[in-house]
């Protein structure tokens, strides 16, 4: 067979960027950056590459296989299918549906035959126990968006390629691409806004890959980013900064919002964040003085003790500023399949609670913190059965240690997942899929949060064999078995498992804002599947454009500046302006990604390894003077939770008072089978992490900021 050239888009972080893979005989000989791809144009990174490896990865599971008492034993998808039919049947029999458990990782947002699949066959279960990952990294958003635009996914996206000034608050956009703001390339971006005579400013307990590109860069304390914003309002309303503008036309209660943040003068907050009233002068004088100036902020200001807060506020000076819903400002987006309107029907919150600790659900999920919980805790409701779909809650939710107990402790566990790791250690049954580049692709999520409306679609550039199976047929034949409902529900869902995931794309396509069926734009050159598919660098649709009020889900068409919830929680804030006291656990722990890293899965691909993908634990000269600390030396990091090794970085990057450390490591369980992640294996820091330790308002874990201490070995 000769060689070929496919195109895929990169499915493995948001930015969505296409790929020119070289294929001969089913065999990938290399990829690049595909130049003509309308969104990426070119852009690659290390992660692209390493798909090659994911596809040759001799610990990829490619059958399903069972736990016995020898191990690992691979048996046929049917007995498969029967095992897991029969175990869950059984649990629920005895226990009711709330006794089945799932948990929905990272990636079912990043497949789309998972994505498409995935709630269909939850819902079929019909149990309220449901966990995501989004209760690690975007309640906040979810929650912010509801309360103000009235619709849980309405999310606004800086408008990178126009905007003259950009104050990222906790994003390290140049090791994660964006997220909320899919960017390709965001060093040719961030240089795009300089040579025009604009600025990006990064605020970060880190100086980050970011900052080092960016204009300027803050150092400010863990968790103290409320206070800043709050600042920032109040030298807003103090200089009457306030421009009249459509979006705060279309906004309420800002009286209220003034009155709110007088306390909060840069003079009062500067000392508890770490940053000097110069420093909060000259952020605002930027802010006031571009005429685009927008604040964006991501996992630093979200997965904290007040992520909620910090969004709400970040969002409210967009709006204040005048930025919201204009070109160069915060827009959204209007992508070819309207997700957003699609699911107006599932946003919904707050409707019933969760059995051991009460937290209320979100889009019809409990927080993740709260999972070993509902497994542990004897009574009526508790988890027994357990499914993981494409999740690795082992390392990646906080307290790991006691999620494993419960994992340990499930009458059955089935993963639906190609790798033998932390968690599905735990399975009696791992059903695995094909992935990378194995499946097609369509970024519909990702679409919703980019920062130009474009669409693609890939065909999947290498086939799986016949003993292999994709997620949505896994998904599809589990949702048939273990259906719950009445008869109607149950052929309704019967005939939805069935259909193509590339049948319900090309629908949803056809009859989307730019389809051949769709109202908006009706017209013959609408899209379709066969039409994207003669274009595999994709198609421009449009810029961001307006659209409020006209796309606002709120009741009353009108952006809600003060939800009562949030402004009931500000009564905690006050306590920030009190200086903490220094206890047992002086340090503050902060995470940190890395470009060729992605969460927890894919350290066992040889090509990313090396480079500055290291799991180490940076700490400030002075910190380590202080506790004796010799560069490179390993040392031990506890918390009231956990204690866990790790070599010391000492570096002035790192704020005083705070240590930096990557999540998703810690590979050398002994059941773990990833021969390259193992021999590399880094520590585990959401070992050191307290699972209570949650933003009140929308229950997502705080990681930032948790208090831990440092000795050395040789002293324990
Ligand atoms: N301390 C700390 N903890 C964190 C974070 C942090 O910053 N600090 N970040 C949090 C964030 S933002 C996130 S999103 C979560 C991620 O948390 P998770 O989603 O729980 O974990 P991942 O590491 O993404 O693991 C993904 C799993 O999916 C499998 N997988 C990959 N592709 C596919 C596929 O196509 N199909 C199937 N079926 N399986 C697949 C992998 O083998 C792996 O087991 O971690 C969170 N945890
Ligand atoms: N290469 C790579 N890319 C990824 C991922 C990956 O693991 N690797 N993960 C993907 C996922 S799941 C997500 S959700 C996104 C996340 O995307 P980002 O949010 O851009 O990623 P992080 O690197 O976690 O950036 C958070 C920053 O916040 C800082 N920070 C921590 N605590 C605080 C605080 O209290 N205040 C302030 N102001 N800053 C703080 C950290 O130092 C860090 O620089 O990235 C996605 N892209
Ligand atoms: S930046 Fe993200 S989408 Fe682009 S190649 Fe890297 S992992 Fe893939
Ligand atoms: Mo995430």
């Amino acid at each position: 067979m000769s060689e070929t050239i496919k195109y895929r888009t990169c499915h493995l972080c948001e930015a969505m960027c296409g790929l020119e893979i070289e294929v001969k005989n089913n065999e990938v000989i290399a990829i690049k950056g595909h130049k003509e791809d309308v969104y990426s144009r070119g852009h690659i990174c290390p992660k692209g590459v390493a798909l090659k490896d994911l596809h040759n990865d001799p610990n990829r599971l490619k059958r399903p296989v069972k736990k016995t008492a020898e191990g690992w034993q691979t048996i046929s998808w049917e007995e498969a299918f029967d095992i897991a039919e029969q175990s869950f049947k059984k649990i629920r029999k005895k226990y009711g549906n709330d006794a089945i458990g799932t948990y929905t990782g990272n990636p079912t947002v990043h497949n789309t035959g998972t994505a498409i699949t995935l709630y269909d066959t939850i819902n079929a279960l019909n149990t309220r126990n449901r966990f995501a990952s989004h209760s690690l990294d975007s309640v906040p958003v979810f929650l912010v968006n509801q309360m103000m635009f009235g619709h849980a996914m309405m999310a606004p996206i800086p408008d990178i390629d126009h905007l003259d000034y950009l104050l990222i608050i906790g994003a390290n956009p140049m090791a994660s691409n964006g997220s909320f703001m899919s960017t390709p390339n965001i060093r040719e971006k961030i240089k795009a806004i300089q040579e025009k005579g604009g600025k990006v400013v990064v605020i970060d307990p880190r100086k980050t890959e970011t900052a080092d590109k960016a204009s300027a860069h803050y150092f400010i304390h863990p968790e103290k980013d409320v206070l800043l914003l709050l600042s920032i309002i109040n030298e807003l309303v103090l200089r009457n900064a306030i421009p009249n503008s459509k979006a705060l036309s279309l906004a309420d209660h800002l009286d209220e919002l003034k009155e709110m943040v007088q306390p909060y003068t840069k003079e009062v907050v500067a000392p508890m964040t770490g940053m000097s009233t110069e420093q909060i002068k000259n952020v605002v004088d930027d802010l006031i003085k571009y005429p685009h100036s927008v604040v964006y902020g991501r996992l630093g200001v979200n997965t904290q003790s007040y992520g909620t807060l910090c969004q709400w506020l970040i969002t409210s000076i967009n709006i204040l500023l005048g930025q919201l819903d204009i070109k160069g400002g915060l827009q959204f987006t209007l992508p070819a399949i309207d997700y957003v309107t699609l699911m107006a029907h599932e946003s919904k919150m707050f409707r019933y609670s969760s059995r051991v600790k009460s937290y209320k659900e979100i889009v019809g999920e409990f927080p993740t913190a709260t999972l070993a919980d509902e497994i542990l805790t004897k009574g009526k409701n508790q988890i027994r059965g357990f499914i993981s779909i494409a999740g690795n809650p082992a390392r990646s939710a906080p307290n790991s240690q006691l999620v494993e107990k419960a994992l340990a402790d499930l009458e059955f566990m089935l993963a639906i997942d190609m790798y033998v790791n932390e968690t599905t250690q735990y399975a009696d049954l791992i059903m695995p899929p094909g992935v990378g580049l194995e499946t097609m692709h369509y970024s519909f999520v990702l679409h919703m949060i980019a920062t130009r409306n474009t669409t693609k679609f890939s065909p999947a550039p290498l086939p799986i064999s016949k003993d292999q199976r994709y997620d949505w047929q896994i998904m599809g034949e589990l949702q048939r078995r273990l259906f719950t409902g009445n008869l109607f529900q149950r052929i309704k869902s019967n005939i939805m498992s069935r259909i193509h995931p590339k049948t319900k794309l090309d629908l949803a396509l056809k009859t989307g804002p730019y389809g051949v069926w769709g109202g908006r734009f009706l017209r013959k050159d609408g899209l379709s599947l066969k039409r994207l598919e003669k274009h595999p660098g994709g198609i421009e649709l449009s810029e961001l454009s307006s659209v409020l009020p006209k796309r606002l889900f709120t009741k009353n068409k009108r952006i809600e500046l003060m939800p009562e919830i949030f402004v009931k929680e500000m009564e905690k804030v006050k306590e920030l302006l009190i200086p903490e006291k220094v206890e047992q656990y002086p340090l503050k722990l902060i995470g940190r990604r890395h470009l060729r890293s992605n969460n927890s899965w894919m350290h066992n691909l040889p090509v990313l390894e090396g480079g500055s993908r290291t799991c180490t634990m940076m700490i400030h000269p002075d910190d380590a003077t202080t506790h004796g600390i010799q560069p490179e030396e390993v040392v031990e990091v506890y918390s009231e939770f956990g204690s866990i090794s790790i070599e010391a970085e000492v570096t002035t990057n790192i704020m005083q008072g705070t240590i930096s450390i990557p999540h998703g490591w810690g590979h050398d369980s002994e059941g773990v089978q990833m021969q390259t992640a193992k021999r590399n294996a880094g520590a585990n820091i959401n070992q050191l992490m307290d699972h209570d330790r949650l933003d009140p308002l929308s229950y997502n874990m705080a990681f930032n900021g948790h208090p831990v201490a440092v000795r050395k070995i040789e002293s324990v």
